[in-house]
């Protein structure tokens, strides 16, 4: 069954196509750098807030209709497979990304809640090979059902623990069915609210048990991708541990995780974390820990996660100026974790939506190529670096000065405020709105 009949495929029609239905820098099929912009960006759709997100608030009910014409929960499920490979092959979008219970909900039992899961995946593998459509990764819901109200992996409870261990086995025998390269924890309820009733250093040590136990148990079942955290400093609980990616960096190498586990950052969760999108995959690149990118934006003058489509241009174009020098995506993608305004509610907003964000993202990363391709940023910071390249730079670089060989150059060379040449930010700032605005 068809779902959205009055659309067609999105095609390409360039910069001055006026026609809200197509897209207008996006072209799935251009071959940049010897790669299609599809292999470039690798767009996936989020199957909680497209398929399930009805625009439901803290403040009154859905908006939209998303029971893809089905009462009963598990015909539902299977709708939902067939609405959402429409929307991916109408869109050019070519991976997915789920929480185990947006495909399949929970029943009365955890074996229940599997074996109606089992026949989903089944279905939606089906699918695959029909399409050739791909996940790009999977992850368990670990925060919704009240058994979850503490935390899943830091819960008080053991048997709460013991629980979610055993839904992730779960999620990542479904990740792999799908093939997915990807396996996402966000930390749903992993943090606290009062410290009055919170042992810190026991939660911490209990999630990192819980990965490590992921990491092994998904190695043995042949999964061979990157595990990802997807740090958010609050929201839900008021505090959660996955602040950020620094705070991520130094929990994952104290437990001995970083070698499986990289990054999934959110653009809105870095500047709820009070950080630049750019900060957050800067930080990461810089630690080689850089993995997938779940797309989105917030609003500057709300301190929530609003999970928009990104359509800030300078945003997209500094995203991608990141992904390009960490040499591009390779197990990861650009996962649109984004849903439309609850005040947008029909089956069209669903395509203006993805439509905004793959053509911000697609300009975004013309614009990053263009950036580098330039020149002139790249060549600035060069410079400014310069003494680093020869001179006592080198030396303390190739650890050949010490602090007492330091302390002798010092007083010899005198004052070296002189050596400091201007940070020139407003002409770098002028560089890239020339560069972005002459495309
Ligand atoms: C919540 C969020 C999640 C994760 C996956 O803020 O971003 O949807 O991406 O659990
Ligand atoms: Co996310």
């Amino acid at each position: 069954m068809e779902f959205f009949k009055n659309i067609g495929k999105i095609a390409y029609e360039g910069k001055n196509s006026t026609n809200p239905l197509a897209f207008k820098y996006y072209n799935p099929d251009e071959v940049i750098d010897g790669k299609t912009m599809r292999e470039h960006l690798k767009f996936a759709l989020s199957w909680w807030h497209t398929m399930g997100g009805d625009g439901t608030d803290m403040f009154g009910c859905g908006t939209t209709d998303k029971t893809w014409g089905k009462c009963d929960v598990t015909e539902r499920a299977m709708a939902k497979v067939d609405a959402a490979f429409e929307i991916m092959q109408k869109l050019s979008i070519d991976y997915f990304c789920f929480h185990d219970r947006d495909l399949s909900p929970e029943y009365g039992s955890l074996a229940e809640t599997n074996a109606k899961l089992d026949a989903v995946t089944d279905y939606i593998k089906a699918k695959q090979d029909e399409t050739g459509l791909k996940c790009l990764w999977g992850t368990a819901k670990c925060f919704d059902h009240p058994r979850f109200m503490h935390g899943a992996g830091t819960s008080p409870s053991a048997d709460v623990f013991a629980f979610s261990a055993a839904q992730i086995k779960k999620a990542l025998e479904s990740t792999v069915k799908l093939g997915g390269n990807g396996y996402v924890f966000w930390g749903g309820r992993e943090g606290y609210e009062t410290l009055l009733n919170t042992n810190m250093g026991l939660e911490l040590d209990n999630m990192a048990r819980l990965m490590k136990m992921a990491v092994e148990y998904g190695r043995s079942i042949g999964f061979t991708g990157d595990f990802y955290i997807e740090p958010k400093p609050k929201e839900p609980t008021k505090h959660q541990y996955d602040f950020d990616t620094a705070t991520v960096l130094g929990f994952l190498r104290k437990y001995g995780l970083d070698k499986d586990f990289k990054m999934n950052i959110e653009a809105n969760h870095a500047t709820l974390a009070q950080h630049t999108f750019q900060h957050e995959l800067c930080v990461a690149r810089t630690n080689g820990a850089f993995g997938s990118i779940d797309a989105n934006q917030g609003d500057p003058l709300l301190g929530w996660d609003t999970d928009q489509f990104p359509t800030n241009i300078y945003d997209t174009t500094m995203c991608m100026y990141e992904v390009i020098k960490a040499g591009g995506f390779t197990n990861g993608g650009l996962n649109f974790d984004a849903k439309a305004r609850r005040g947008s509610f029909t089956p069209e907003d669903i395509f203006y939506s993805y439509i905004a964000g793959m053509d911000a993202f697609a300009l975004g990363f013309k614009a990053a190529q263009k950036l580098i391709a330039d020149g002139r940023i790249d060549k600035f910071i060069a410079d400014r670096y310069a003494s680093w390249n020869t001179g006592i730079g080198a030396d303390i670089i190739a650890g050949k000065a010490d602090m007492a060989a330091l302390e002798k150059y010092a007083l010899e060379k005198g004052e070296v405020t002189a050596s400091l040449s201007s940070g020139r930010q407003e002409m770098l700032e002028s560089i890239v709105n020339n560069v972005l605005f002459t495309l």
